[in-house]
């Protein structure tokens, strides 16, 4: 199924074609913003010398420091009377950063989102829960506008209030739910605890974003809740979510690329990387009006996947998001992602809905401790059962991450439930 198959299946040349006029705009836009104008004029960029795609690596990259030096409005480049609404991200590691729209980003960006839900087999006959919060932050209004355009119910339920979330699935017969996947786990529990089994309340597909998850995380979801699970990748610099999706195929997210110009880059040395090659995904916005951003630094680690895909569309895919360059731990010397660790968790089946990773220094050495939950039915009192169970995670980590792990075996619900973006390390290491 396709929203637009023209776009959606568009040749290469012809894209590109579309890609360079666009950028060409982007650029002029951003030429004529506060902060564009010093960075090229610093970097002597000639807007008007770009005249083919692959001039696009000469252009300086920008950070998220960019963003929160040309705070508030540094990057607009349309006159105030033109912007109908900002978003904002949540600010945890500093200045929160400020994203501006016109009518027409706004409208153009539910177009995407009704593209990206069509492509997973969501149609009009869909009830479509969203519970990602609304606010500042994307997620929630996002696929709001975009579930709308397609002509779904759509209830606005945002995150948290378990309960309520679960009796409007009953009431309504929900069928498509948007929500991050440490919600997910942990909402799975609050449904078995109410003596439903998940897959009794009928919702078919989910939409999983917002915060890195591992495939075997989402395989336990399908399996929990029986439904179809589609990744979906977004960030407030480049609308928020809609960026790249996954279609029915499930392998992959098309980053859709009438939109966005991609690139993979050395995250050391900011030089490109070939397709197929796993670094930091930069991305220039092609498409908005009231905010270009030209070649922005995600810090989100990924890789092309260069086959063509058989659904048909010819915008390329990026392979799950592995974490972030920030995320990143050292242990002791040794480079660890959390979705690591996630990836081993999450495939054992006495592991429950949730985790947490805590480093501290003990005399100068840094010491890794995974707590997990179980789910109750380990606790029976078969203290042999659960020391056995802790050894194997021992020893699973340590073959895949090279460090060695303390385990902490959890009853259900000993660690703080998430209902939006899950914190899962506590560095202590930091204090
Ligand atoms: O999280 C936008 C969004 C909302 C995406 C709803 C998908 C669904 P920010 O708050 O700016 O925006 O956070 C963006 O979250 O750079 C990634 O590190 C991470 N992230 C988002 N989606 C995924 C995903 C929204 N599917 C940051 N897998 C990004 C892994 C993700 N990480």
């Amino acid at each position: 199924m396709f929203w637009n198959k023209d776009i959606e299946t568009i040749g290469r040349k012809a894209l590109e074609d579309l890609q360079l006029k666009k950028l060409s705009k982007a650029l002029k836009d951003a030429a004529s913003t506060p902060f564009y104008n010093k960075v090229f004029k610093d970097n002597k960029v000639n807007v008007d010398r770009i005249t083919s795609l692959d001039h696009l690596k000469d252009l300086p990259l920008t950070s998220k420091a960019d963003l929160r030096l040309s705070y508030p409005d540094g990057m607009v480049a349309v006159p105030r009377r033109e912007i109908v609404r900002m978003h904002a991200s949540s600010g945890t590691t500093g200045k929160s950063t400020v994203i501006f729209y016109t009518a027409k980003d706004i409208a153009e960006w539910a177009d995407l989102i009704a593209r990206s839900m069509v492509a997973t087999g969501t149609t009009p006959d869909d009830v479509f829960q969203n519970m990602m919060g609304y606010g500042l932050f994307t997620g929630g209004l996002g696929l709001h506008y975009g579930a709308e355009r397609l002509g779904c119910m759509v209830i606005p339920s945002s995150s948290g209030n378990s309960l309520k979330q679960i009796q409007l699935m009953q009431d309504f017969k929900t069928s498509v739910i948007h929500i991050t996947p440490s919600y997910a786990l942990h909402l799975a529990e609050v449904v078995a605890g109410q003596g439903v089994r998940p897959p009794d309340l009928g919702v078919k597909k989910a939409y999983l974003g917002a915060e890195p998850y591992s495939e075997e995380t989402r395989n336990k979801l399908e399996e929990q809740w029986g439904l179809d699970a589609y990744n979906s990748y977004g960030l407030s610099e480049m609308n928020g979510p809609g960026v790249a999706f996954e279609c029915e195929k499930k392998s992959g997210m098309h980053l859709w690329e009438d939109f966005y110009l991609f690139e993979i880059i050395d995250p050391d040395t900011c030089e490109r990387l070939p397709d197929g090659e796993e670094g930091e995904l930069v991305i220039t916005h092609i498409n908005r009006e009231a905010m270009p951003i030209i070649r922005y630094r995600t810090r989100d680690l990924t890789r092309v996947i260069p086959e063509p895909c058989p659904c048909g569309r010819t915008h390329r895919r990026i392979e799950r998001i592995k974490g972030r360059t920030d995320d990143m731990l050292i242990v002791g010397g040794v480079n660890v992602f959390p979705s690591q660790i996630e990836s081993v968790l999450m495939k054992v089946p006495e592991v429950g809905n949730n985790y947490q990773i805590v480093l501290d220094r003990h005399e100068n050495l840094d010491r890794l401790h995974v707590r997990v939950e179980l789910y109750s039915k380990m606790f029976s009192g078969d203290m042999k059962e659960l020391n056995r169970l802790k050894e194997r995670l021992s020893e699973e980590l340590r073959a895949l991450i090279t460090v060695n792990p303390r385990i902490e075996l959890l009853e259900p619900g000993s660690l703080p439930p998430s209902t939006g973006k899950a914190v899962r390390v506590i560095d202590n290491r930091k204090i």
